[in-house]
């Protein structure tokens, strides 16, 4: 890896046991092209491009400030892009989704990092250069989301190896008792 930039992005990694069970659904499909690993299946929450390897403690500091809840993230449709992209999204996206994206986001751009503008679409991509888009296929995957991830994107002889930077938990919001005055 080149020390002096980095590709850089934050995403929610998709657990092992999930991924295989993607993986497994996915391959029965027959769709060709070139499928994801699922070592490195995941959804990106802000995707940083080249960065200077020297900025990565003001990331890990900026993402450790981050304080936000855990969810339950549910991929029940099947999406598709340019150029044959195959990609799992939910149906119904949970609040704390987009508002963990944009807080990252919004500390991005205060920390002058330029973004792409266009609007977050969450999605787990599954296959690139598909062949065929299945007309019937009914996914339904579930994790809970408990951490992100900055991950460095490496070009291998291999294939394409995300290498995790740090990860961070997502805490539930303390439950405050509520206040009653005294009589
Ligand atoms: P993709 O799977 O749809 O290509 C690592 O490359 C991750 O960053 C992938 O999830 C990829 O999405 C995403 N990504 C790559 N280029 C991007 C860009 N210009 N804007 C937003 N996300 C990008």
């Amino acid at each position: 890896m080149p020390t002096d930039t980095l590709r850089l992005f934050f995403a929610l990694p998709c657990p092992r046991d999930t991924a295989e069970a993607i993986c497994t659904w996915r391959d029965g499909l027959g769709l060709g092209g070139k499928p994801v690993a699922a070592e490195n299946l995941h959804l990106t929450l802000a995707f940083l491009g080249q960065q200077p390897s020297a900025r990565l403690e003001e990331l890990q500091l900026l993402a450790a400030a981050i304080e936000a809840p855990p969810f339950e993230l549910r991929l029940d449709r099947l999406g598709g892009g340019r150029q044959g992209l195959l990609w799992l999204e939910p149906s119904r996206m949970p609040d704390e989704l987009p508002a963990l994206a944009s807080e990252l986001q919004q500390r991005l751009l205060a920390s002058g990092i330029a973004l792409d503008t266009r609007p977050l679409r969450a999605h787990l991509t599954l296959v690139r250069h598909a062949g065929a888009r299945p007309r019937e296929a009914h996914p339904d995957f579930a994790w809970p989301v408990e951490r992100f991830v900055l991950y460095a994107s490496e070009n291998t002889p291999r294939g394409v190896r995300y290498l995790g930077l740090g990860n961070w938990p997502l805490v539930p919001r303390l439950q405050l008792p509520r206040f009653r005055p005294p009589h």
